[in-house]
């Protein structure tokens, strides 16, 4: 008997899936591989529902030879190793964001002359409702909420976007690469409080009031299904905090960061540079506890950010408070340097990780940026921001467009430079 080969990467077996095994069996014995979730989550979306249940869900199909582990996109590791006649896939593999796997497969079977199977894809109203259906549920409350915790037991490192409008919010949910034959996408969404008033021409001072950061969270949670981490400034006041702890919890956002400062926040990438004064450990640690007290689900975290690296009170301070916070709640801890050079937060992690292996430690490389996320992970970080880089691209292009159209009194001199009007149209779908 040959052996023909399909994985699948779906929450639910509809028509289009049953189809492809009908057409299998014709060719020989059928194996279906299961992608793990960690391979899943960097290629496409987030599972809805568990790796076992999806076994279970192929071996209600029946007919099926074996079922097997596929912890890889690319497909070349299980062919060598199953060796299958024949891997059997939709036509839609043949372009777009799937064909460079496609063409990693035709590689490995060339190797000994095994032979792909391409079957006109299911393009049916039916399949389609379902893909939407899982979309849904991935934005919904309780289902977004959990994430950033399992994202955090299945990722090296989550890495997180800032995103401060629909638009942005759309980056984050869609872009996804191909590089080096590994694929990869944003794990979570940052809604920064520097970009949010950015993009309000709005200094970043806890100006924009709470009503309005909502509403923001609202426009990014319309179209997308990522989780979300909100900066929360120093939090406000004790008996402000726990309203917004209420309120994010209940909106699906999964985390809050707040930071250990007092009286009118400045950014912290100004550091001394402007008057800033650090809250007091004691009042710190009452406001992590007051969150956690009104806290619903165990799911939703409030993350402590240690400034004493910024304000330059030395390390001991910084360990010394990170320790304190755990103890008062704290869910993680965000250290933040404003130097070029990661040594300082590097040292943080060290000695933090020395008494503490579990508490997730999050860092926004956006001063020392040359370090790798994969250095990071190895020191013991779970979560790196980039907070602030979506806007700070954007900026600047929008500017030398606006002086190009003064200058040149027409728009043909700035067109090569921008998005294709039929693009900006097929991000943006339709219901
Ligand atoms: C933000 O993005 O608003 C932050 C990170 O708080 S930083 O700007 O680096 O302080
Ligand atoms: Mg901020």
């Amino acid at each position: 008997m040959k052996k023909v080969y399909t994985c699948f990467c779906t929450d639910i077996i509809h028509e289009g899936h049953l189809n492809i095994i009908n057409e299998a069996k014709k060719y020989g014995e059928v194996y279906v591989g299961i992608l793990t979730d960690e391979a899943m989550i960097k290629f496409d979306r987030f599972p809805t529902i568990t790796f076992d249940e999806r076994i279970e869900l192929v071996k209600k199909i029946g007919g099926i030879k074996d079922i097997l582990i596929q912890d890889k996109i690319m497909y070349d590791d299980i062919i060598k190793t199953l060796r299958p006649d024949y891997v059997i896939h939709g036509d839609n593999w043949k372009s777009g964001k799937l064909k460079p796997i496609r063409d990693n497969v035709e590689r490995a079977l060339n190797e000994y002359g095994g032979k792909i199977i391409d079957v006109p894809y299911t393009y049916s109203e039916r399949v389609k409702r379902i893909d939407a259906q899982i979309k849904e549920k991935l934005a919904m409350p309780e289902y977004r909420r959990k994430r950033l915790k399992q994202l955090l037991s299945l990722r090296p490192i989550v890495k997180t976007i800032e995103v401060h409008s629909g638009l942005t919010g759309l980056i984050a949910e869609k872009t996804v690469v191909e590089h080096d034959g590994e694929f990869d996408q944003f794990d979570a969404m940052w809604i920064s409080s520097l970009c949010d008033s950015t993009a309000k021409g709005k200094p970043d001072i806890e100006l924009v009031d709470m009503t309005s950061r909502f509403r923001t969270i609202d426009d990014v949670m319309e179209v997308t299904t990522k989780p979300i981490i909100f900066d929360g400034d120093t939090g406000g006041l004790i008996e402000h905090f726990v309203y917004t702890v209420r309120s994010l919890e209940r909106m699906g956002v999964s985390a809050i960061i707040i930071e250990d400062k007092t009286g009118l926040k400045k950014n912290s990438l100004f550091g001394n540079e402007v008057v800033q004064t650090q809250d007091t450990i004691e009042h710190f640690c009452e406001k992590i506890s007051a969150g956690k007290k009104i806290r619903l689900t165990d799911d939703f975290m409030i993350i402590a950010r240690i400034e004493s690296l910024i304000l330059e009170k030395g390390m001991d301070d910084a360990l010394m408070r990170a320790r304190a916070y755990v103890n008062a709640g704290a869910d993680g801890i965000m250290i933040h340097s404003r130097k070029k050079d990661p040594q300082e937060i590097l040292d943080f992690c060290r000695a933090f990780r020395e008494s503490d292996k579990t508490t997730p430690i999050v860092v926004v490389p956006t001063s020392f940026n040359t370090i790798t996320e994969n250095e990071l992970a190895e020191n013991g970080v779970n979560i790196v921001i980039y907070a602030n880089q979506l806007t700070r691209s954007a900026f600047p292009a929008m500017e030398q467009t606006a002086i190009d159209l003064l200058k040149y009194h027409r728009a043909k001199e700035v067109d090569s430079r921008l998005l294709p009007i039929k693009d900006i149209i097929s991000l943006i779908e339709e219901l």
